[in-house]
């Protein structure tokens, strides 16, 4: 596989439960390099831009209110393959789905929650990690 870079966030459920030392720990103990690790508070813009392609999907409303809800931990990994294999290392996105060893299946729970609290967000591509690097870290 290619040297890539993925965006990770560490969403506000993980930060709030105190998970994103486990997340960087994963993310470093499979091998990955992080590049740039910042916390920081969505903005509406921000996440208009970054979930585009959901604008007008039913959950896209509660995604966002969610999003804003806290602070986030963004993260640049690198390495090859990471785009896939973070979200490998993730699990699927429906965290009663997601394989056990995943992060989303270890760690997230939609018990009484719902599905955009999943404790983290990857990016799917080539194209989609280099837009989202961009907007959550205009400087790098
Ligand atoms: P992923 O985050 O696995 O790339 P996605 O891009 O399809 O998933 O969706 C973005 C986020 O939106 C996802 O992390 C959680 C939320 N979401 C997706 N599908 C949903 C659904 N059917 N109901 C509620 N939230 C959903
Ligand atoms: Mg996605």
């Amino acid at each position: 596989p290619a040297a890539e870079r993925t965006l990770v966030l560490v969403k506000p459920d993980g930060v709030r439960r105190g998970l994103s030392g486990e997340v960087l720990r994963r993310i470093e103990a499979k091998g990955y390099t992080l590049a740039a690790v910042e916390l920081k508070s969505a903005t509406p813009e921000l996440l208009a831009e970054h979930y585009a392609e959901h604008a007008g999907k039913p959950f896209y409303g509660p995604l966002v209110e969610f999003m804003l809800s806290g602070p986030i931990l963004a993260v640049v990994a690198e390495g090859q393959g990471v785009i896939a294999g973070f979200r490998s290392l993730a699990g699927a996105t429906n965290p009663t789905e997601a394989a056990p060893g995943t992060i989303r299946g270890d760690l997230a729970r939609d018990w009484g929650l719902k599905v955009q609290q999943n404790l983290v967000h990857g990016s799917d591509s080539v194209e989609s990690a280099e837009r989202e690097i961009a907007l959550w870290f205009p400087h790098l």
